[in-house]
């Protein structure tokens, strides 16, 4: 049986039009799940939509609309940017559709009915923005005597009637989890912080309110809605049937699951969602990523500014490709990075044009033009060759290592190394002399390039599948949803290729 991998992105608040943090976490997820599928696995993939709590409530209300129609209108919006985005996500979860509620309501009552939970009264900070509540230790004093929160929002103080989640006993437990799966969280210095904010003990967990309606009623006390966290988590369990108790095929993605997420909300998915499932009784993810966050030119993002980076209007101008091997060839995954259009420039120019375009350009307009389009066969591999080939064994060998410890630019790293050498041997070989003065190495060297860059089309699928697909629809392949094991067996030797078209657009600065 082939192994599960199910991985999931946050799903994302329908309060505003997505930004570039939302297509990050998106892109980077997808590149995971593709590359998963090119190692075999039977992948599931889940994006979706947030639709519950008070900060939905409020830009409904803002807009003179009912919570419903805005979620309607936005979820939409999200579901659009998959498509923009080329996502190969399989489900697209939306916290108002029933299999949630029900979903949702089933961990409540496990928890009730484990007595996990019990009635009190919230009085403390509360942040609307990031819909979660707060010790004033975690918050930082403006002049004017006012709190912020990490993500730079106000905070209010609240007090009203909720019910409590006994998180408070459950740090032993979550101690030992982190502790004896050492790669539950990563990258390591965020599981750090996570292991700190844990031992510095943990306040047990407000898990409903009563002072607003748009959410999930609590199913053991219709006087409450659901805290949106606890609602929002169990998303993940939701798409794959988890949270009921009859069987569901789907169920069995539950054994291997990934969440990708920003650093902002790591406590959420790393404290909160294992104890609750932990006080359920039921099964946890495997493990959970914390990727950085986007400045712009040098300033955080904020909508006070007006800096909010729009995905769209970057994929108009410069390239869905382009924006997707930019988001994860610039910054290493976990950590903080700066957008600017300059940086963007110059990876399209030098790694998309120079590196890549030309290389297809320059070795497959000499077939088209020489061989009448058709790829020839290798007939002899010396030293140069092997080296290649042992270049490609390398990325098969350490690829997955590399992608296991989510350093997806490392990855795209070891694979432009390989464009480089292939590029060398392109240009040191001289195939423009060699046909002339020797035919068959002329041959030779046109047919060691070609199957390189069928080979690279490989590599390269998860980072920007449309060209993969073009660079093998051009060298004749049109077999779909190829595997790496496939690679080798794929022949292109004999293929007549299709019109070679420049890859890629250079932009002026
Ligand atoms: O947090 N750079 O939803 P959201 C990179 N609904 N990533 C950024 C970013 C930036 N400048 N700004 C935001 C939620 N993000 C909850 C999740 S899951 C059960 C519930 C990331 O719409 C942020 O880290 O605020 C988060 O992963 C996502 O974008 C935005 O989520």
């Amino acid at each position: 049986m082939t192994d599960k991998f199910y991985i999931t992105t946050p799903i994302y608040y329908v309060n505003d039009k997505p930004h570039i943090g939302h297509a990050y976490t998106s892109v980077a997820t997808d590149f995971v799940a593709r590359f998963m599928r090119k190692k075999g696995y039977d992948v599931r993939f889940q994006t979706g939509t947030d639709e519950h709590g008070l900060k939905i409530q409020k830009a409904a209300e803002n807009r003179g609309k009912e919570p419903l129609d805005l979620c309607n209108e936005n979820s939409q919006i999200f579901r659009d940017l998959t498509k923009s985005l080329n996502l190969s996500n399989d489900d697209f979860i939306r916290t108002t559709e029933q299999r949630h509620i029900d979903g949702a309501s089933y961990l409540w009552k496990r928890l009730h009915e484990r007595n996990q939970i019990y009635l009190g009264e919230y009085t403390g900070w509360y942040s609307i923005n990031d819909e979660t509540f707060y010790n004033e230790k975690d918050l930082t004093k403006q002049n004017d005597g006012s709190f912020k929160t990490i993500t730079g929002g106000p905070v209010e103080w609240i007090t009203e009637k909720s019910y409590f989640f006994k998180l408070s006993e459950w740090s032993d437990k979550l101690l030992d989890l982190y502790k004896n799966n050492s790669d539950f969280i990563s990258p390591k210095s965020k599981k750090n912080e996570v292991v700190k904010f844990v031992e510095s003990g943990l306040n047990d967990l407000s898990i409903s309110r009563t002072s607003f309606k748009w959410g999930i009623k609590t199913p053991t006390d219709g006087g409450h809605i659901m805290y949106v966290w606890l609602d929002a988590l169990t998303c993940y369990a939701n798409g794959v049937g988890y949270l009921n108790d009859t069987v569901d095929t789907l169920n069995k993605y539950w054994d291997n699951v990934t969440h990708i997420v920003g650093k902002d909300i790591l406590r959420h998915h790393a404290v909160y969602w294992p104890a609750f499932l932990m006080a359920a009784d039921l099964d946890l993810p495997k493990r959970i990523f914390a990727h950085g966050w986007w400045t712009n030119e040098g300033s955080k993002i904020s909508k006070s500014l007006g800096n909010v980076i729009d995905p769209i209007e970057i994929i108009n101008e410069y390239g869905l490709e382009q924006f997707r091997y930019f988001l994860l060839r610039e910054v290493p995954f976990g950590n903080d990075g700066d957008f600017s259009k300059k940086a963007l420039i110059n990876r399209i120019n030098s790694d998309l044009v120079n590196d890549l375009g030309n290389l297809c350009q320059r070795s497959l307009t000499m077939i088209e033009k020489k061989l009448e389009s058709v790829v020839p066969n290798i007939t002899n591999k010396g030293n140069e060759e092997k080296a290649l080939q042992e270049s490609i064994e390398i990325i098969l060998d350490k690829g997955p290592k590399l992608i296991n410890e989510f350093k997806i630019h490392d990855y795209i790293k070891l694979v432009w190394e390989h464009i480089g050498k292939v590029n060398k041997y392109f240009n040191d070989s001289k195939p423009w002399e060699l046909e002339k003065e020797n035919e068959e190495m002329f041959l030779n060297v046109l047919a060691i390039t070609a199957e390189q860059i069928k080979n690279i089309a490989f590599f390269i699928e998860p980072i920007m599948p449309n060209i993969s697909r073009e660079i093998l629809e051009i060298v004749g392949v049109d077999k779909v949803n190829l595997k790496f094991e496939d690679m080798k067996r794929v022949n292109i030797f004999g293929n007549k290729l299709s019109k070679v078209n420049h890859l890629f657009k250079r932009v002026q600065e």
